[in-house]
């Protein structure tokens, strides 16, 4: 089965919490503060192996769980850093944030890799928070949690030509006689139903990747047939090899047939239409062919045409070199702009916002949060710092500014708190 496209969640690790623990000497009754910093939560990265060519491996999938860090203990040890979660995906794989539908990063290259959620740190040990003022500190924090976002993987193969056309014209055969790929061949219709790679090796020892690609018919773009979804594997190629039954084998117009596909790709994307396209004119050993080509020639003067007969095996070296000479000329196919990919990007610039639900004032932030998900409760220590952080971010003085009066109530995500001066 082939999945070029699917979701799923990813949950990174939350980093291990940090330890409160005091030393216990003989002969001294209550040594200094030795609890450790908890690990680092496991990471969740994509990386590119070549040997995969579809998604589905990762297809009964849901989600994805990233380990916790150890927790810090005492007489000073850290908690383990856990180990990061590799993802393989194939090349072309393209992943989006489904929340935002933003392109997070778009992995082309052998072995290339990118975090896509990242691990929480490690909460730190209360001999970390040790100071002049306050030399043997009673709390200590919780780790940091992992980042949780929701994915989507989108597949567009990487090839260098795509073998676009009607069903039946040829295109997986040609696929078969100038590669080493032996994709199916048959007189139906569809005979394809999914992309098949094949490398195109040359005499000077270069090679080139040609996709061959499900057959198209009038109507693909708005789902007739097999619909148009797979064109979205022409997106990277440099040239588009439009494949036509010159021979009319099935009795359709070779004219037709070429409106009737461009019309698909013009409706499909912009991007797709103004490829470099070559027209191989396919089935030259039939008795239709020479008036045919005759015909399409005068009606569309402009096109560069290359004749072959894939069941004679002629004109198909010409083919070869066309395509390789023009390949040498068309710069890399560049997607997306690296500068917009959004890895990392918090969600906005301002540290906090406040809303007034009723009598209860609704503070959200990611630091203000992060800062309420690493602080333990039960410990009064690490209370009073969440409160003088609360103060030190301005959040106090805001509340007051907007009205807030001592009793009320403050709710940051589930917590609830009083506020007073
Ligand atoms: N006479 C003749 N028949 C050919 C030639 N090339 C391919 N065929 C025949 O055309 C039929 C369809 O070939 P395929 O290669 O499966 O066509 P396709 O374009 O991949 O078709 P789909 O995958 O269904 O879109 C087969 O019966 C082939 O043997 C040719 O040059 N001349
Ligand atoms: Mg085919």
């Amino acid at each position: 089965m082939f999945v070029d496209e699917l979701n799923v969640k990813l949950i990174a690790g939350a980093g291990g919490d940090g330890c409160t623990s005091f030393r216990r000497e003989k002969y001294v009754p209550m040594g200094g503060p030795d609890g450790g910093n908890g690990g680092k939560g496991a990471s969740i990265i994509f990386k590119v192996d070549k040997n995969l060519k579809t998604l589905i491996d990762l297809s009964y999938k849901k989600f994805i769980k990233a380990p916790k860090g150890e927790n810090g203990k005492g007489s000073n040890k850290y908690g383990k850093n856990a180990e990061d979660i590799i993802i393989r995906v194939p090349a072309g794989t393209t992943i989006y944030d489904v929340d935002t539908n933003e392109v997070l990063a778009d992995l082309t290259l052998e072995d290339e890799e990118v975090v896509v959620a990242r691990g929480g740190r490690g909460g730190k040990g209360n001999k970390s928070f040790a100071t002049h003022d306050n030399p043997a500190p009673k709390f200590s924090e919780k780790g940091e949690p992992g980042e949780e976002k929701i994915v989507r993987l989108e597949l567009k193969v990487l090839a260098d030509v795509g073998l676009i056309g009607m069903p039946s014209v040829g295109k997986s055969t040609l696929l078969s006689l100038i590669s080493s790929a032996s994709p199916k061949i048959a007189a139906y219709h569809f005979t394809t139903l999914s992309p098949n790679l094949g490398v195109v090796k040359l005499k000077n020892g270069k090679s080139f990747v040609i996709a061959d690609l499900p057959g198209l018919i009038e109507g693909a773009s708005s789902g007739v047939g097999l619909g148009v979804e797979f064109l979205r594997h022409a997106m990277r190629t440099k040239i588009l090899a439009h494949v036509i039954d010159m021979g009319s084998s099935e009795g359709r117009n070779p004219i037709d047939d070429y409106k009737i596909i461009r019309n698909e790709i013009e409706t499909y994307s912009e991007l797709l239409k103004n490829k470099k396209e070559i027209i191989v004119a396919n089935k030259m050993d039939l008795e239709n062919s020479q008036k045919n080509i005759a015909n399409f020639k005068k009606e569309f003067p402009g096109l560069e045409i290359i004749e072959v007969s894939c069941m004679n095996n002629t004109g198909i070296e010409q083919l070869i070199k066309k395509l390789s000479q023009e390949l040498e000329n068309i710069p890399e196919v560049k997607l997306y702009d690296e500068s917009e990919f959004k890895l990392y990007k918090f969600e906005d610039s301002k540290p906090y916002s406040i809303k007034r639900d009723g009598n209860i004032w609704v503070v959200s932030g990611k630091e203000i949060e992060t800062l309420l998900k690493m602080t333990k409760f039960n410990e009064d220590e690490g209370v009073l710092r969440f409160a003088r952080k609360f103060k030190g971010m301005g959040i106090e003085d805001e509340l007051e500014r907007l009205g807030a009066k001592p009793g009320d109530e403050v709710q940051i995500l589930d917590y609830m708190f009083t506020f007073k001066e």
